[in-house]
């Protein structure tokens, strides 16, 4: 389609809304954009994009605007909302932000695509890390915070890009095809904007639309059913038996041939040493099936590139070694009086609470917010053995009370009420939390934010969220921050 001239609408402010604008600008749309938010934030933002040329409306997202050709949707927007509700009558196509990046991406530049229910974010991260150790010029972004379309237009242009693509960006693509995709796992979330799990794993398959290089993980039945009507996949699995496997302590590569001259350690069995589970500077399993995922799309842009875009053995290891995982990722804030307080805020649904959990063997747990739509009996049947107590907050904080009663009765939990936004309000209920936790927690334990929820019912983000925490701990009698 051609942009030149085109009006253009742009629904949403938000993190991804503004690039879009940029660059719809840049290529000679004519650009409306909307959001339903008409505060501080937005009023600031609407003035510098229409002194670049844009027409803003603020107070209503739900109109379409008169005569545009295209909708260029940020990513939360659900499908049935009015105005994309308007536009599919109307049938004017919508597009993502990562489809408007995919079709303005400079000749030359790779996409990498990782989805999946957790994970993606570090996986990303790592790949990244790998690809810069290669020796190329890469960056995380996507829903990892850093909008494909800043990405796409970066002057010089990247090498490759290493998207992170959530279920939400997938559904909005319809050409965007990834040199290779990898899905991490498949467990419930947002089924309040997909409508049903079919539906959120139909979308994440999307990453895969190449039918090229498809990566899986082998030890998640839903990603393997979806995988089994691929032809081109390369596995991952913490069994020895995948393309990409963890064999005793070792990553190794069985799915990708060497080249000739690569310097390789070989397994006996077949196929070539990556690293050691040690290189991996972040704890827990679930990280060796991130990295292993992260090092078979590094190895497969090799092999897709003919060597073009090459990743040895050696550029997998050192970068493992070099990535440092983002705030609010089982990050350490402080140890007080023998117990270690973490910060694991973007743990913001079931899967990844538990993924986090099983990574302490006795834990005060902090969680609660938004459940969207979730569940919690699994999460907690597989925790309880591990958790000292729970410390519950946040607008949906019951459903997890009660499945604590229904599964861990024994479990000492505090439901901490206040739900106001706002940061005075949201500082005294994180002290709240922190003190009640405090008060739970024996020496050698650790306290866990891993909220199993999303942010938004108190907070801007789960990074606010994080924060809040951080700060709150930081307030406790006797702290000792440790680097
Ligand atoms: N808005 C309306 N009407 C609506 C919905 C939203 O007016 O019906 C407006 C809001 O007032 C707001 C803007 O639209 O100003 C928000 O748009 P958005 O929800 O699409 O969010 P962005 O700020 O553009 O951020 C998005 C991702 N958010 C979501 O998918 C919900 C960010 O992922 C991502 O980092 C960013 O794009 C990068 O470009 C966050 C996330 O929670 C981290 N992702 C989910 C997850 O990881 O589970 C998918």
């Amino acid at each position: 389609m051609k942009l030149d001239g085109t009006r253009v609408c742009v629904a949403g402010l938000g993190v991804t809304g503004p690039s879009a604008v940029r660059a719809l600008l840049a290529q000679g749309a004519q650009v409306v954009a909307v959001d339903g938010r008409d505060g501080d934030r937005e009023r600031a933002l609407a003035d510098e994009l229409r002194s670049a040329g844009a027409e803003v409306r603020l107070g209503d997202g739900d109109t379409l605007p008169d005569g545009v050709a295209l909708v260029v949707t940020s990513p939360g927007w659900r499908p049935d909302a009015p105005l994309l509700a308007a536009a599919a009558a109307r049938e004017v196509p919508v597009w993502g932000d990562v489809e408007l990046a995919y079709r303005l991406r400079p000749p030359g530049q790779e996409w990498l695509g990782v989805t999946g229910t957790n994970g993606k974010t570090t996986t990303v991260q790592m790949l990244a890390s790998i690809l810069r150790a290669a020796g190329h010029r890469a960056v995380a972004t996507g829903n990892v915070g850093f909008p494909v379309l800043d990405a796409v237009l970066a002057d010089p242009p990247y090498d490759v890009l290493a998207v992170e693509v959530s279920s939400f960006q997938l559904h909005w693509t319809s050409t965007v095809e990834f040199v290779s995709g990898a899905v991490l796992n498949i467990a419930p979330d947002h089924l309040d904007w997909h409508g049903s799990l079919e539906a959120y794993a139909a979308d994440k398959a999307l990453v895969w639309r190449s039918d090229w290089y498809a990566v899986y993980n082998a030890d998640d039945p839903i990603v393997s059913a979806l995988a089994a009507r691929i032809a081109d996949t390369q596995s991952f699995s913490l069994s020895p038996r995948a393309g990409f496997a963890l064999v005793g302590d070792q990553l190794v590569d069985r799915g990708i041939g060497t080249d000739p001259g690569e310097e390789v350690v070989r397994v006996p069995d077949g196929g070539v040493v990556l690293a050691e589970r040690s290189d991996i500077p972040v704890p827990g399993l679930h990280n060796v099936a991130n990295a292993l995922a992260a090092a078979a799309l590094a190895r497969c842009l090799n092999s897709a590139t003919g060597g073009r875009l090459a990743v040895h053995p050696a550029d997998v290891r050192a970068g493992l070694r070099a990535f440092n995982p983002g705030a609010h990722r089982i990050a350490h804030v402080a140890t007080v009086d023998g117990v270690e307080y973490v910060d694991d805020s973007k743990a913001t649904n079931a899967h990844a609470a538990a993924a986090s959990l099983s990574a302490y063997p006795s834990v005060v747990w902090v969680a609660g917010g938004l459940a969207k739509g979730a569940t919690f009996d699994e999460l907690v049947t597989g925790a309880a053995a591990r958790l000292r107590g729970a410390v519950l907050i946040g607008r949906d904080r019951a459903l997890i009370a009660e499945a604590l009663a229904r599964h861990a009765p024994e479990i000492p939990v505090v439901e901490v009420t206040g739900t106001d936004t706002g940061p005075m309000q949201v500082a005294a209920v994180m002290d709240d939390v922190v003190r009640a936790a405090a008060a739970l927690a024996r020496p050698g334990d650790t306290v866990l934010l891993a909220p199993a929820c999303a942010s938004m019912d108190m907070f801007r983000d789960y990074a606010e969220r994080g924060d809040a925490f951080a700060d709150a701990v930081r307030r406790l009698p006797g702290v000792r921050p440790t680097p």
